[in-house]
C-alpha cells in the first residue's frame, strides 16, 4: 500500500506587524544585499521563486549621499538624503516592477528602511538623485527637514553611553549621523509617506534600521500609521507590514530588545553569535538540543534570526567571531543548522566577495553597481559570492518549506559534535563536526523509502547524484558523515527534491 506524503503547509500564527505574509509553503527570506531591482526582479523569476524562497530583503531604496572619498562604500546608502527611490539598484519605476514580477512568482519584497538619521558631516553633498544638503544647517531640501527636525541639542553617542544611558543612545547621533527627532509631528509625517508609498508599491514589511537608536513609543506610532498591505498585490485584507527592528541586544546594555518586542519583530543577535561560535569548534553541538529561549533567544516568533549579516560579517555591529562565506564548510553548517530548525523567522545573508570592510559592491569606475553573472553551474560571477545560490543552502531552504511547522524529536547526538534530529515525520538531518567519522543507524522519523541526502548532491531522475539514503520499516538508517567529507550535514526529507 502507497502512501502519499505531502509536505505540510507552514502555518503561521502571528499578531500584527509579525507576520512576513510569505505565500503559503515559503518560509526563509533572502537579503540580496546591494543588488540591482531589475536583477533582483530576474533572480525572483529565475531562482528564487521556482526554489521556494518567501522573500528579499533589498538594500536602503531611497536617494543617499554619494561618498566618492570612500570609493562608493556600501555604507553610503545607509545616509539618507531624501525619500527619492533613486540609489545605484534603480529608480522607481524599477523599484516598482521589481516588486511586482517578485510576488507575481510568490515572493516577498521587505525594505531596509532608514530614518534614525540622514547623512553624517563630508566633503561630498550630492545624492543618488541629485539632491543636495547643508549639513551645517542641518539641511536637507529634498525632503525638506531643517534644523528643527532634528535633535537639539546636538550630541555623538559615546562607547560608554551604551552601557548607562538609553536616552543618549536614542537622542545623540551615531557615528556623526545627523539624528532625526520623531517625536515631531512633521518628521513621523515624512517618514510615514515614505513607508505608505512602499506599501503602495507592493511590498511586504519593513527592516527598520538602528531601531535601538529611536524611541519606542515613536516607532509605535509610525508603525500604526502605516496603510494596510496591498490587495492588489495578493495580500490579505487587513494584513499589517512585517516589521523586524535592528536591535542589538546580547544582555547587558542600556536599551533592551524587550523595549521593542511588544511592537513588533526584533533581529536576534544572539542566534548567529551562538551557533557561529558552536560551528567554529568553541562549543558542542550537543548542547543545542534545547535551542531557542532556554538560550536566552527571543520568543521564537518575535525573532528574525540569521547566521551573519552586512554588518557582522565585516566585524561590526556584533561581529567578530561570525561565521561567513569565508569559511565554507562551518557556515553551511550553521546555515544549515538555522534552516533545519524550527526557530524564529530565518533570513540567509546573500554577498559579494569582499576584504576591505568598506568596500561597496562590485562597481565600475564610474561607481555603477556590476550585476552579478550567472555561470552554467548556477553561482554567481563578477565578484558577487551568492550564498543563496549554493545547493546546500537553497536545498535547506526546501527542506524547511516541506517541514513547516513539525517540531524537533528524536534528538541524537554523541555527547560531542555529532547530532541528529527529526522534524515531525517529515525530515531528518545529521550534522558532524567532530573531527571522527559519523557511522550510525539512527532513527529518521520518515516512512519506509529511499531518498537522497540533498547535501552530498540531489534526486536526478530515479537515481541520487549524492548519498543515496534508504529508511527500514522501522524508521531506522544508516547515516554515514565522515570527517573529512566536503559538507558537515546529511539532509533527507519527503518532498520531491529528496524522496525517490
Ligand atoms: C551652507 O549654508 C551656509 C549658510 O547659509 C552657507 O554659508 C554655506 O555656503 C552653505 N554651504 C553649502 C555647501 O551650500
Ligand atoms: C486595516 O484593515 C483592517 C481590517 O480590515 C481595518 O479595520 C483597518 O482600518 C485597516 N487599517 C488601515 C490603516 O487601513
Ligand atoms: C509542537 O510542540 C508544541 C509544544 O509541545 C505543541 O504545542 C505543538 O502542538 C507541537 N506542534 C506540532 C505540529 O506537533
Ligand atoms: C560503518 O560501521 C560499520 C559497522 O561497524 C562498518 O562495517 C563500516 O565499514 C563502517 N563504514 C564506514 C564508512 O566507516
Ligand atoms: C553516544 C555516541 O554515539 N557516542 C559516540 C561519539 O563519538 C565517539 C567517537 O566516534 C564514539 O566513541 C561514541 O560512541
Amino acid at each position: 500500500m502507497f502512501r502519499l506524503i505531502l509536505c505540510l503547509a507552514a502555518l503561521t500564527v502571528a499578531l500584527a506587524y509579525k507576520n512576513p505574509h510569505y505565500a503559503s509553503g515559503r518560509t526563509a527570506m533572502v537579503h540580496l544585499f546591494e543588488w540591482k531591482w531589475d536583477d533582483i526582479a530576474a533572480e525572483c523569476e529565475r531562482f528564487l521563486g521556482p526554489r521556494g524562497f518567501g522573500g528579499v530583503q533589498v538594500s536602503p531604496v531611497n536617494e543617499n549621499l554619494e561618498i566618492w572619498s570612500f570609493q562608493r562604500p556600501w555604507w553610503e546608502r545607509y545616509q539618507p538624503i531624501s525619500y527619492r527611490l533613486i540609489t545605484r539598484s534603480g529608480n522607481e519605476q524599477q523599484f516598482a516592477s521589481m516588486v511586482r514580477r517578485c510576488n507575481n512568482v510568490g515572493v516577498r519584497i521587505y525594505v531596509d528602511t532608514v530614518f534614525n538619521h540622514m547623512t553624517g558631516t563630508w566633503n561630498e553633498h550630492t545624492g543618488t538623485d541629485g539632491s543636495t544638503a547643508n549639513y551645517s544647517q542641518w539641511s536637507y531640501p529634498s525632503v525638506p527637514y531643517g534644523r528643527n527636525d532634528f535633535n537639539i541639542p546636538q550630541c555623538v553617542i559615546s562607547g560608554d553611553d551604551y552601557y548607562c544611558c538609553a536616552d543618549r543612545v536614542r537622542n545623540c547621533e551615531l557615528n556623526g549621523l545627523k539624528d532625526l527627532y520623531q517625536g515631531s509631528e512633521y518628521v513621523r509625517t515624512q517618514i510615514v509617506n515614505f513607508m505608505n508609498h512602499l506599501i503602495s508599491l507592493g511590498v511586504a514589511g519593513f527592516r527598520i534600521d538602528a531601531a535601538k537608536h529611536m524611541w519606542p513609543g515613536d516607532l509605535s506610532v509610525i508603525y500604526d500609521r502605516l496603510h494596510n498591505l496591498s490587495t492588489t498585490y495578493g495580500f490579505p485584507s487587513g494584513a499589517r507590514p512585517f516589521i523586524y527592528q535592528e536591535v542589538i541586544d546580547f544582555g547587558y546594555e542600556a536599551v533592551s530588545r524587550d523595549e521593542y518586542t511588544p511592537l513588533a519583530a526584533v533581529t536576534e543577535f544572539k542566534f548567529g553569535r551562538e551557533l557561529s561560535r558552536a560551528f567554529n569548534g568553541k562549543n558542542r553541538l550537543r548542547w543545542f538540543y534545547n535551542w531557542g529561549t532556554s538560550w536566552g533567544l527571543l520568543a521564537s516568533s518575535d525573532a528574525l534570526n540569521f547566521i551573519d549579516n552586512h554588518d557582522n560579517q565585516r566585524g561590526s555591529g556584533g561581529g567578530g567571531d561570525i561565521l561567513t562565506y569565508k569559511q565554507p564548510k562551518q557556515y553551511k553548517g550553521a546555515i544549515a543548522f538555522m534552516l533545519a530548525h524550527p526557530y524564529g523567522w530565518p533570513r540567509v545573508m546573500s554577498s559579494y566577495a569582499f576584504t576591505n570592510n568598506d568596500a561597496g559592491p562590485p562597481m565600475d569606475s564610474s561607481g555603477n553597481t556590476v550585476s552579478a553573472s550567472i555561470n552554467p553551474d548556477n553561482s554567481c560571477g563578477n565578484g558577487w559570492i551568492c550564498e543563496h545560490r549554493w545547493s546546500q543552502i537553497y536545498g535547506m531552504v526546501a527542506f524547511r518549506n516541506c517541514v513547516g511547522n513539525t517540531n524537533v524529536t528524536n534528538w541524537w547526538d554523541n555527547n560531542s559534535n555529532q547530532i541528529a534530529f527529526c522534524r515531525g515525520n517529515q525530515g531528518f538531518v545529521a550534522f558532524n563536526n567532530d573531527n571522527w567519522d559519523l557511522n550510525q543507524t539512527l532513527q529518521t522519523c520518515l516512512p519506509t523509502g529511499s531518498y537522497c541526502d540533498i547535501i552530498s548532491g540531489g534526486k536526478s531522475g530515479n537515481s541520487c547524484t549524492g548519498k543515496r539514503i534508504n529508511v527500514g520499516w522501522d524508521g531506522r538508517a544508516s547515516i554515514i558523515l565522515g570527517a573529512n567529507e566536503y559538507d558537515m550535514v546529511l539532509a533527507i526529507h519527503a518532498g520531491i527534491e529528496s524522496r525517490l
